[in-house]
């Protein structure tokens, strides 16, 4: 479809789905080997398996908050947001969260909270949480609204709810940019030299901003390291087919903070537009990236989910094997609620 059509919203947010319960499997694992992942894949194939379907995780869980909020309100309302989080934690609270992000979730749950960005701000000693748990819930937002100024104030203000570091939220913003650059058609042959071009010089002028540089200096990182870690991708990109997993984790990661995971999955969406060595013949585009996504370890539902989101909006729905959708726990939801979504990016 063209850019913004039904098919790559459906194929944002299901494949979403798709990394965080297939990723599971492999989540937190230090080596992968590519042929368990394969093993992995395939067995989602055969109709007889006793596993029963895959569990979706924190990431879907949340997700499902956002789109559900932004869609009753029509918008971003933050009051709505935090209270679906709360809700959702205290329904199901074993759905992996991380250690920290927990304590938020129970402080939001509170009737006489009045500023709901302040638990998130209590996090880690008043530094705010870095983790990935604000870009794991983000594609929404690319899906919501159309212009990247919107995008860019509202994937910030979902993931500070949570997560108020700015090393945290902007990449939240790294990842909702990158759904809605691809949606757009920006990973189709003559716009893909200009896509990570296009991401780091929207990320300059998000973390030219002071929180973002005092918070770089807090952790040591360097001035702008959203931006650092981009021009990595595009050098590991220049590579091409050179590049082993062993560099890919120690030039990105792949590990919980979301400056070691977005630009990973933002990698691993780049690196498997073409086919690779190590990845079967039959795959196309998308069963690629979530391969490899897995095959990198580490936090591997949450960098499959967000791989997934930026490659389902540039193959769309018909790309994901039906069989993969039938496996995975909130699938059928995440396909009609991209519909709802896609009626009110278009109303707007
Ligand atoms: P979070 O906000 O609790 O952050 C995750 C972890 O990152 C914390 O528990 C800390 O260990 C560390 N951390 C974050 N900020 C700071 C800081 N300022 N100073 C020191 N340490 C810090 O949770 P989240 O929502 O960001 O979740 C991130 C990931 O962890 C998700 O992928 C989620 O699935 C979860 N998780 C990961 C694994 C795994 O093995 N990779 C297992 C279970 C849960
Ligand atoms: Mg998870
Ligand atoms: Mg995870």
């Amino acid at each position: 479809g063209g850019p913004a059509s039904l098919s790559r919203f459906r194929g944002a947010l299901v494949a979403a789905v798709l990394g965080d319960c297939v990723g599971g499997e492999f989540e937190g694992a230090e080596e992968v080997p590519m042929d368990r992942v394969l093993q992995h894949l395939n067995g989602l194939e055969d109709e007889s398996r006793g596993d029963g379907i895959l569990q979706y995780s924190d990431d879907t869980a949340m997700t499902r908050c956002v789109v559900q909020s932004l869609l009753t309100r029509a918008g971003f309302d933050e009051q709505d947001m935090a209270r679906r989080f709360a809700k959702e934690y205290s329904h199901s609270p074993g759905r992996g969260y991380g250690a920290g992000v927990i304590q938020v979730l129970r402080k939001l749950a509170s009737p006489h909270l009045n500023d709901v960005f302040q638990p998130a701000r209590a996090q880690f000693s008043g530094h705010g949480s870095f983790g990935n748990g604000g870009a794991m819930r983000a594609a929404p937002f690319a899906l919501a609204f159309s212009s990247p100024v919107d995008i860019r104030r509202y994937s910030r203000l979902g993931a500070m709810l949570t997560h108020s570091c700015s090393l945290g939220y902007n990449g939240a913003v790294l990842q909702s940019l990158a759904v809605h650059l691809s949606l757009q058609g920006g990973l189709e042959l003559p716009h893909r030299p200009m896509f990570i071009n296009k991401l780091i010089s929207e990320m300059e002028e998000v973390e030219a901003e002071d929180a973002a540089r005092s918070d770089s200096r807090v952790f040591s990182e360097s001035e702008f390291p959203f931006c650092d870690r981009l021009h990595r991708v595009k050098d590991l990109m220049e590579r091409n087919n050179s590049v082993s997993i062993e560099e890919v984790i120690s030039e990105l990661g792949n590990g919980i903070a979301a400056l070691h995971s977005v630009p990973t999955a933002i990698f691993c969406v780049l690196h498997c537009l073409e086919p690779r060595e190590g990845l079967p013949e039959r795959y196309g585009g998308l069963e690629r990236t979530m391969a490899y996504s897995l095959a990198l370890g580490g936090d591997t539902d949450t960098i499959a989910c967000m791989a997934g989101a930026i490659a389902g909006a540039h193959y769309g729905i018909d790309a994901i094997p039906q069989i993969w959708q039938r496996c995975c726990e909130g699938a059928e939801d995440a396909d009609i609620n991209a519909e709802r979504l896609h009626t009110l990016y278009h109303q707007a």
